[in-house]
């Protein structure tokens, strides 16, 4: 079969080049705290969090021997008009981290689940304030929200996008704020483009906003490559949703859980959205889950708008599953116990000269950071776009280092453990290796 490993063949992965990975597979067979082990028994020192997720680091015993307690207790219960304890006990806890007002809580299984379920909590949400005619969704370009349909068609990569159809029907998308000319080798928020949110303005005069429900963005878009919010420009946002009755989602399935230090970038930024999705680090990615956060009083709308029985008609087999309540409430608890929502922010300063030290290194366009993210934009190769990231992310792995490559961007998004002797040692080996690339 195409020259395949026959034992590697059945599994199609995701996002993968499959030909390619399985003629030249790169396994990990075990990990902890900031290390992978590969197939071939190297020690990996992972620089992305797992994919962006894993922001306690690995196997850490408080989280494994919850989840071991809790599959041997109680392996499944419904939750469809039955319950039981850890999703209440997580969503209290949940509910406590989110901004003043974001307490009520909705359990799914991933991102692309949350950012699903969140659209379609906005949807009825203003159908139930007596808003109907408020169906249409608005997202941004080079936007990721998952892969399910509703974040492919709010979702602004075109890769995602155009092997799949028409996607939701009334869905439109504001520009990016992406600008190398303006704001090359920001530090933090770039200087220009708060002005970019009024494209919001442009939506509603052309589309009235009497027919838009909601707007979502990645209050850091993240997977397209680190693109750090102008000054300003999520206030500018929040105002114009506040004008015209639009909600606000912030997808933070990245940005949550101390990747830009605090719970939420919302709250570390200050700018308060309508309904927050999140997953990944909710477990420190030991179980799968997700969760949307709305505020109360629209929860509360739709909740009243019925008279009796189901209020919302949603919901997944494992929304609020017990191994996966169980590694929430144990990676909580290390977060608070370890303080390690506050890591971004000591470590800040530090990891942000650690990432500029690479200007002026070979290639190199633009370096952006934000906690304890960076992203490292590349001069595309001519004729061959893309090749220079892979090439690195390849060179890296071989060299006990494990980037993200996308597009022409290295991003970087360590577990918030990370010692600044490791910090020195993602950069140094990505200087060191750029040097080699063509
Ligand atoms: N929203 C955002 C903002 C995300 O970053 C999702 C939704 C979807 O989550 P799930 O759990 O369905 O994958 C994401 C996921 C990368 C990378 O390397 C990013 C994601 C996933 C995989 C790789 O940039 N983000
Ligand atoms: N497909 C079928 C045939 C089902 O019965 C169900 C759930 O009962 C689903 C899909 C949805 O699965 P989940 O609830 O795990 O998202």
């Amino acid at each position: 079969m195409r020259g395949e490993n026959d034992q590697l063949a059945a599994f199609w992965m995701p996002f993968t080049a499959n030909r390619s990975y399985k003629t030249h597979p790169r396994q990990f067979v075990s990990a902890n705290g900031m290390y992978y082990q590969s197939g071939d028994g190297r020690q990996v020192l992972d620089g992305t969090s797992g994919l962006w997720c894993s922001n306690a680091g690995h196997c850490r015993p408080e989280i494994t021997e919850a989840i071991a307690n809790a599959a041997a207790t109680l392996d499944f219960a419904p939750t469809f008009q039955l319950g039981h304890p850890l999703p209440f006990e997580l969503a209290q806890r949940l509910a406590a981290l989110m901004p003043d007002g974001l307490d009520r809580i909705f359990f799914t299984n991933s991102g692309s689940e949350s950012v699903d379920t969140a659209l379609k909590i906005a949807l009825n949400i203003q159908r139930a304030k007596g808003q109907g005619t408020r169906t249409r969704l608005i997202g941004r370009e080079r936007g990721y929200h998952g892969t399910g349909f509703g974040g492919i068609s709010v979702g602004g990569l075109v890769n995602n996008r155009r092997a799949f159809g028409g996607g939701l029907p009334g869905v439109d998308h504001i520009r990016h704020t992406h600008d190398i000319e303006r704001n090359a080798f920001t530090r933090g928020f770039p200087a220009y483009g708060a002005e970019l949110a009024d494209d919001l303005q442009r939506l509603v005069d052309l589309h009235g906003a009497d027919t838009i429900a909601a707007v979502i963005v990645e209050p850091m878009a993240g997977s397209t490559g680190v693109l750090v919010p102008p000054v300003g420009y999520l206030q500018r946002l929040r105002e114009i949703c506040d004008r015209h009755g639009i909600i606000l989602i912030f997808d933070e399935v990245i940005t949550a859980f101390g990747r830009v230090g605090g719970a939420t970038a919302a709250e570390e930024w200050g700018v308060t959205p309508d309904i927050i999705t999140m997953a990944k680090g909710l477990t420190n990615a030991a179980v799968p889950m997700g969760a949307v956060a709305v505020k109360r009083e629209l929860h509360d709308a739709v909740i009243d708008s019925v008279p009796g029985g189901i209020e919302l008609f949603h919901g997944y087999t494992y929304s609020g599953h017990p191994l996966a309540s169980a590694a929430g409430l144990a990676t909580l608890d290390l977060y608070a116990r370890d303080g390690l929502f506050d890591r971004a922010n000591e470590l800040g300063s530090y990891w942000e000269d650690a990432a500029h030290s690479l200007k002026g290194a070979r290639h190199v366009i633009d370096i952006r950071t934000v906690g304890l993210v960076a992203g490292i934009e590349l001069e595309p190769r001519a004729g061959a776009p893309t090749a220079r990231a892979m090439e690195l992310f390849h060179a890296c792995f071989d060299n006990g280092l494990l980037v993200r490559a996308t597009g022409d961007i290295i991003a970087l998004s360590p577990p918030l453990i990370v010692e600044k002797a490791q910090i020195d040692e993602m950069f140094g080996k990505i200087a060191e290796l750029l040097g080699g690339i063509d």
